[in-house]
């Protein structure tokens, strides 16, 4: 049997809350100008330095807490678009002990309520744009109101923006009485392997691990970089979560934000910007490497591309480099691993590859009946180790299906460990579940819509992986009612 560790060493976690965590001094706030932007609107150019982030959070979390009453362990869902004030929301609801709960403001109705519903928010803030569909749902759960709160500053339909409730004074950290260990930061929301979305409790000391295992890995010896990282990853989802809001505010790393994706946009801010980074999914890659748009800007200030969530071809990879001669990294990780567990690093690797072990994290690869496999050989990753989420919230049987005896968490995901390169391949899925250009979609969703329909009898939904755009895309197969296959065949 092999387990796996990263050839990186080790690096211990504190046990301390994430707010204080990423506020607290640390090399990289006690080197750094914290008046320069820091949080930076693409549209707009407005900003906020890493001192007004600091003092809007901590003065917000003693409003949740005095001018709102949100108690310690209170979850609070937020749905919006990339905002300038996202980090502010995060950070001050983490300094007011509360959980938060993110989802994708695309979601349709009945996503909305799944998620405020099974995670027992009782709090929510959104955008006014989301306002008609949420109220819709929250008054039919019995959410004030007064529990309902706004990005931006104006009050809407009896909702008020969260900016209107800041204290006086800022909160006081290290928190008191937080388990680091224990307490769940963020009640993120992912399908794991079967089913519609569940709760992933994340903790603290997931993301601080998160966030240390990736600073250890990086080569301590080259000069310093004034890196600008471009922010269009949805802040809810764990990959801008980790990658773009926690990583680059540890570090005082400039990111330039966008609401949404759009790629003159995007061509746009990388020019003006300068824009060195940039976390990105296989579609992003390939429409980069192909649109004529792409082609009218200046991208030669990037110097690393990170890209995750799903494969991309060793082709897409050299059509890429044509256009953008920059390093592309891929990476590897899941919601319930707070994002990456194994990449290539800085130091790149072979086509095709998904790198190295983070440090600290620890993998085996079993084959179907559970058997340890070795070198070389096919089967489903394990992982163990401090980044690896508590587990699904309110859901004994999914964690009993997800985590073995020993602690090791099911990952559904196939790959092997290539001996001739020293790196991870993916190689396959084997759970029920489809990455539309990088986002979760759950056949069992979909299927249910189908299976509401009066002239469906039976059906099945599987992902088909289409070339030219790096995606999966679903496609259903439908068994319709007897008495309507009838008729069809009456049709001329
Ligand atoms: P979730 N290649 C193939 N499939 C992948 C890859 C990859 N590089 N990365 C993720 N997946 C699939 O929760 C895999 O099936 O998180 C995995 O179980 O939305 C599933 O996506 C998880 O989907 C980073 C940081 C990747 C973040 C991420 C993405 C996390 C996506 C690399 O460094």
């Amino acid at each position: 049997m092999v387990i796996y560790r990263s050839t990186v060493p080790s690096v211990p976690i504190p046990n301390i809350d994430l707010f204080s965590f990423i506020l607290g001094s640390n090399e990289y706030n006690q080197t750094k100008d914290l008046n320069t932007p820091l949080a930076i609107e693409g549209e707009t150019g407005k900003s906020l330095s890493w001192n007004d982030i600091r003092e809007q959070s901590s003065l917000l979390a003693t409003g949740w807490t005095q001018n709102v009453g949100l108690k310690q362990g209170d979850i609070v869902a937020v749905f919006a678009p990339n905002q300038l004030d996202h980090s502010v929301l995060y950070l001050s609801l983490l300094g007011a002990k509360c959980t938060i709960s993110p989802g994708n403001p695309a979601y349709t109705e009945a996503e909305f309520e799944h998620q405020i519903a099974n995670s027992q928010s009782t709090a929510l803030v959104t955008v006014p744009g989301l306002l008609p569909v949420i109220l819709k749902i929250t008054d039919k759960l019995g959410l004030p109101r007064s529990r309902i709160f706004l990005f931006g500053d104006k009050q809407v339909d009896g909702c008020r923006p969260f900016n209107s409730i800041k204290g006086n004074v800022m909160v006081q950290y290290p928190l008191q009485g937080v388990d680091g260990y224990n307490d769940t930061a963020f009640l993120s929301y992912s399908s794991g392997t079967t089913g519609l979305a569940k709760g992933v409790m994340l903790t603290h000391k997931n993301f601080i691990a998160q966030i240390l295992q990736t600073v250890q890995a990086e080569p301590k010896d080259e000069e310093p970089v004034h890196d600008v990282i471009l922010g269009f990853l949805p802040f809810y989802h764990i990959y801008g979560l980790t990658s773009l809001i926690f990583n680059a505010y540890y570090k005082v790393t400039p990111v330039v934000i966008m609401a949404r994706y759009d790629l003159e946009l995007l061509c746009q801010l990388v020019e003006k910007h300068k824009v060195t980074m940039a976390s990105i999914v296989p579609p992003v890659a390939v429409h980069l490497a192909k649109s004529p748009i792409a082609a009218k800007y200046d991208m030669s200030s990037i110097r690393l591309l990170g890209c995750g969530a799903a494969p991309l071809s060793k082709e897409h990879i050299e059509s890429l480099a044509k256009r953008i001669p920059a390093k592309l990294v891929q990476g590897y990780g899941m919601t319930e691993t707070t994002s990456g567990v194994i990449s290539q690093g800085l130091q790149g690797g072979v086509a095709g590859s998904i790198g190295i072990l983070s440090p600290n994290i620890e993998c085996k690869i079993v084959n179907e009946h559970g058997k340890e496999l070795g070198d070389d050989e096919e089967g489903e990753f394990l992982f163990r180790g401090p980044s690896i989420m508590k587990g699904y919230f309110n859901n004994d049987k999914a964690n009993a299906e997800t985590f073995t005896l020993d602690g090791w968490m099911r990952t559904g995901d196939v790959g092997k460990f290539d001996t001739k390169s020293g790196e991870f391949f993916i190689l396959d899925r084997i759970k029920e579940l489809i990455k539309y250009k990088g986002f979760q979609v759950a056949p069992a969703e979909l299927e249910a819509i189908l299976m509401g329909l009066d002239i469906v009898a039976d059906c099945c939904v599987v992902g088909l992986y289409d070339e030219s755009q790096a995606t999966e895309i679903p496609r259903a197969y439908v068994v319709l009612q007897p008495t309507v296959e009838a008729k069809i065949r009456k049709c001329p």
